[in-house]
């Protein structure tokens, strides 16, 4: 196979970002790129990196030899600093070594060819990167570190072990052996039992945790992108006293209580001439339908909206919240929390009241993420499994002497 090399880390800047090069070969680049040839496989060390002799970065990098890497063949990482043009320049370095810029998923594909994972535990890597909640980051852990696959391997020795009961009557029963008695229903039974159990605690991915949507809306320059920002922890919104700011959807992810959250902050609803502004204005009444709580956002304890909001909201979850207490005290009244996107007070409860409307993840009784291919095989096992217990129950398999 050829090498391939791909950025590890988002291709945006940050504190460090880390390359991948895998391949048969690569390591004679060693030389080229880092001014030693001997490096030692496993041991971070730091050094310099070189593009055609011109020192580009300081560099951690770990050389792993053969099959001791991840993907079953040479490898190496390279840790460098997360600069747009650090990231650029390896990149190029990499290029002029002759190494192909890898497709998504080559590393754990490759590791998966060279028998290093198994099918299972190659989709469980995707599946641990897929998760957003810790539920599914612990399912998706258990598959990744070969539980499902021991789990699997255990029913299929057990199923072996009756096959070969079965068979050993099927051929010596005449030599007056007996192979067949009636512990094997109660194997059978226990075996049924058992794989029922575990298929009732396997989980199909394609419900594994949807993000919870929640919707930022209220009347124009209440706070509402401010509040959405400090949720986030970042300014995601651009924010100004001027009304009307906020125009398009504005999403973001984010992830507390375990849980993890789709913010979507809106344009404020008013009336408006401005046929731009109108056209975010109906996105944002649209978005409430997807929603699955809305946070009204109001500056003014006063605000005749609130009731015009309530009944565009609906049904749905509604957190009715006060912001800018820090330049009004206000009382509770008919809202739900009291903010300053300001300072930050009343954050903690406002957290609070948007994780109570998120019931615990169903994960919790899973023991185990699958797929739909899985639960059509193991609904023919066990359906297999049940019919050889009818049968053996029936009296079919044993011999007439019983
Ligand atoms: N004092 C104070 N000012 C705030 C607070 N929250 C927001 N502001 C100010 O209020 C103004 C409007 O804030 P935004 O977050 O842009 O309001 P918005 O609701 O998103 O406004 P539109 O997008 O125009 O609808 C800005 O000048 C903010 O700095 C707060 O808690 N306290
Ligand atoms: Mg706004």
């Amino acid at each position: 196979m050829s090498v391939v090399y791909a950025l590890a880390t988002p291709p945006a800047k940050s504190a460090i970002c880390v390359f991948r090069v895998t391949g048969v070969g690569c390591l004679d680049a060693l030389s080229s790129l880092f001014g030693e040839a001997d490096i030692p496989p496993r041991f971070f060390s730091v050094r310099p990196f070189y593009n055609s002799g011109v020192l580009v970065d300081t560099v951690g990098v770990l050389v792993f030899s053969g099959d001791k890497s991840y993907t079953g063949e040479d490898s190496f990482e390279v840790h460098a600093h997360g600069g747009l043009g650090v990231m650029s320049l390896i990149t190029e370095t990499l290029d002029s070594c002759g190494f192909e810029e890898a497709p998504p998923g080559e590393f754990t594909k490759r590791a998966f060819l060279n028998n290093k994972i198994s099918l299972n535990e190659a989709e469980s890597v995707l599946d641990v990167i897929d998760s957003a909640s810790a539920d599914d980051v612990y399912l998706s852990s258990r598959s990744l570190s070969g539980g499902f696959s021991k789990k699997v391997r255990d029913f299929a020795s057990a199923i072996n072990d009756l096959r070969v009961r079965v068979e050993g009557e099927i051929d010596f029963s005449d030599e007056g052996e007996n192979f067949m008695d009636e512990k094997i229903i109660s194997d059978l039974d226990f075996l049924v039992c058992d794989f029922g159990l575990f298929l009732g605690g396997c989980r199909n991915k394609k419900n594994m945790s949807v993000k919870n949507k929640v919707v930022f809306v209220g009347p124009v320059n209440s706070g509402k992108s401010s509040t959405f920002n400090r949720l986030l922890g970042f300014e995601r919104a651009l924010i100004s006293n001027i009304p009307g700011t906020t125009r398009d959807i504005i999403e973001s992810e984010v992830f507390y209580s375990n849980l993890s959250f789709s913010l979507f902050d809106t344009a404020g609803i008013r009336d408006t001439d401005d046929s731009i502004e109108a056209m975010g204005i109906d996105y944002a009444k649209s978005e409430i339908g997807n929603a699955d709580v809305v946070v009204g956002v109001f500056d003014s304890p006063l605000d005749g909206s609130i009731d015009y909001f309530t009944s565009l909201v609906g049904d749905k979850g509604f957190i009715k919240v006060l912001n800018k207490i820090d330049l009004n005290k206000s009382e509770l009244g008919d809202f739900d929390c009291l903010i300053s996107a300001k300072t930050g007070e009343g954050f903690d409860n406002l957290k609070k009241k948007i994780v109570s409307f998120f019931s615990e993840s169903s994960n919790k009784s899973a023991t185990f993420l699958v797929r739909d291919r899985h639960i059509v095989l193991f609904n023919e096992a066990i359906e297999a499994l049940k019919k050889s217990l009818f049968i053996l129950k029936s009296g079919g398999g044993f011999r007439d002497s019983r």
